[in-house]
């Protein structure tokens, strides 16, 4: 059988590709099952410095697998905690970055959003139709994507459901860059091979630094990151690229 996701380790950066081209890469338990047990030792190793999240070329993922959620009851669903542990690959403390090519719909899209930042490809479409299935978004989308690009366009893609394609979405802050289909991935390694380079006390810090500028007030994220960036004056890696920059040579980072 085929596995539900591929991992491959480059150094320092861990590529994982959803395996399900057929199905569009439609999220079932499966895939959810397998990215949060088998990425969570990678996520405390020391030596992987980032994630880089792929679909295929068509789909990203096309949502959660409506033929797996279609016949179950409110208790089935409350009872289950349905995708709760989606919640887990969301709290990974690694930097992860999703490249996008194709469709991102639905929960695809929230698992994109989940990512500390999108690539996508010049392909990419975006949207949660879930209103067109006579539900709404569920894997934290009406929260991520109205923080990512604010009210008036969260409710448009929500309420209407119809997609954004990849220069809009980049225009409106839901991605970071947007790229030529064909350069998409190693556009975006070269990005994680970047991050997987520094330390990794310190991007850890960084990415919950700015999630602090999205899950609370302002003071309080703003004391976060201070009381963080002092921290970070215990680390060998903060000597370290201090001293680099002043000495003219590059760092020799060691992630303590
Ligand atoms: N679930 C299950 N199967 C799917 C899904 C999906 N989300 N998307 C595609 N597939 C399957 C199709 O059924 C088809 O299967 P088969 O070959 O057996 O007929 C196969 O993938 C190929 O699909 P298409 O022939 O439709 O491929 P196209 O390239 O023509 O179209 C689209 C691609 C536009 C992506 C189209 O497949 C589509 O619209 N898919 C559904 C998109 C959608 O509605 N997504 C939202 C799903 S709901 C959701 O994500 C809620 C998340 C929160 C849940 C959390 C609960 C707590």
């Amino acid at each position: 059988m085929e596995k539900p996701i591929i991992i491959e380790q480059q150094d320092r950066v861990v590529v994982v590709t959803l395996n399900r081209p057929a199905a569009r890469n439609a999220l079932n338990s499966e895939i959810m099952n397998a990215l949060v047990t088998d990425l969570a030792p990678l996520d405390r190793d020391p030596g992987v410095g980032c994630f880089v999240l792929k679909g295929s070329d068509k789909a990203f993922a096309a949502g959660a697998d409506i033929k797996e959620m279609a016949d179950k009851s409110f208790a089935n669903m409350f009872g289950e905690d349905f995708f709760a542990a989606w919640d887990r690959f969301a709290s990974f403390r690694t930097p992860k970055i999703a490249a996008v090519s194709g469709y991102a719909l639905g929960g695809g899209c929230e698992l994109a959003m989940m990512c500390d930042m999108i690539f996508a490809a010049d392909t990419a479409m975006f949207g949660q139709p879930e209103i067109k299935l006579g539900v709404i978004p569920g894997m934290g989308g009406s929260q991520r994507l109205t923080k990512l690009v604010g009210k008036a366009k969260a409710m448009d893609m929500i309420l209407t459901g119809r997609m954004m394609d990849a220069t809009e979405a980049e225009r409106c802050g839901l991605v970071a860059r947007v790229l030529p289909a064909d350069k998409l991935i190693d556009e975006t390694l070269a990005a994680a091979r970047t991050i997987a380079g520094y330390g990794k006390a310190a991007t850890m810090a960084a990415r919950e630094a700015v999630d602090r500028a999205l899950e609370g007030g302002l003071r309080e994220g703003i004391l976060f990151e201070r009381r963080i960036f002092h921290a970070l004056f215990a680390t060998h890696d903060q000597k370290e690229g201090m001293a680099a920059f002043i000495e003219k040579r590059p760092p020799q980072f060691q992630g303590k």
